[in-house]
């Protein structure tokens, strides 16, 4: 199976970003971007196709390209992000993945962000959070329940989205910081804690086999690994700053 990895560079402005829980702080661009090709050339060595989508110059936090898509395996969800300020970064990459999926459109009034939307399995979890409403939530479960999927609404609390709080280590683990979620809500799936001293380490990249984490925490990839996972580390510091992990930074497609 390929995998493409649709991928934005990150924008001279990023320092003007959305932030709902940190405090705003310099970002270094050139350090940002640094990282951000560290990013993209681990996820070609882990066998991606890495494809930049063009033009995020203007926009603030279109290296976050996850908020913009929920690609399934027979359509894309095109997201209407809950920030008004992101809503022009679905236009190029709806462009860009029309060549791979047929396309559906999330409308006013609703609202979602793809890193609320957690795939497994059969599964969608969805967060209902700042960002994703109901009538978000309600436009997914009917476009997404046709392709055999089950939405799962899920109330967030504590992070900007579920998947700071809750990723996939593989088909039956997810990685969790259970003071963000509520595990009883995960009752089919073996559950791994963050380690408790690294709240923010609950999002894992998984590319076949592999899991890609930040570097930043060591204890619960620890965890990760004592589990018999294979954990790539990436540094993406400055993005954190802009309340961006792993998974915001790409959106894959499996052809
Ligand atoms: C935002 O607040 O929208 C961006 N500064 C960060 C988005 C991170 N995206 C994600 O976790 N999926």
């Amino acid at each position: 199976m390929t995998i493409l990895a649709f991928t934005r560079a990150v924008s001279s402005r990023i320092a003007q970003c959305e932030l709902t829980h940190l405090a705003r702080e310099p970002i270094d661009v050139e350090r940002a971007r640094a990282q951000h090709a560290a990013y993209e050339h681990l996820l070609s060595d882990l066998g991606c196709s890495v494809q930049r989508v063009a033009g995020a110059e203007e926009q603030a936090d279109a290296v976050f390209i996850e908020d913009t898509a929920v690609v399934l395996p027979t359509i894309a969800v095109m997201t209407r992000p809950g920030a008004q300020s992101r809503r022009a970064e679905v236009d190029a990459v709806a462009a860009a993945l029309a060549a791979y999926r047929p396309l559906a459109f999330i409308t006013a009034p609703g609202t979602l962000d793809g890193g609320d939307v957690l795939r497994a399995g059969r599964t969608l979890f969805v967060g209902r959070s700042t960002r994703t409403n109901d009538a978000g939530i309600a436009q997914l479960r009917a476009f997404a329940a046709p392709q055999g999927f089950t939405v799962s609404q899920i109330d967030v609390g504590g992070a900007l989205h579920l998947k700071s709080a809750v990723t996939e280590v593989n088909a039956n683990t997810l990685l969790v910081n259970s003071a963000w979620v509520d595990v009883r809500q995960f009752r089919e799936w073996q559950i791994i804690d963050v380690d408790p001293e690294e709240p923010a380490a609950a999002n894992v990249l998984r590319i076949g086999n592999a899991l890609v984490h930040g570097v930043a925490y060591p204890r619960t990839r620890a965890r990760l690994e004592a589990a018999g996972c294979r954990v790539h580390a990436v540094d993406v510091s400055e993005l954190a700053k802009a309340e961006g992990a792993v998974t915001c930074c790409s959106v894959l497609v499996e052809l």
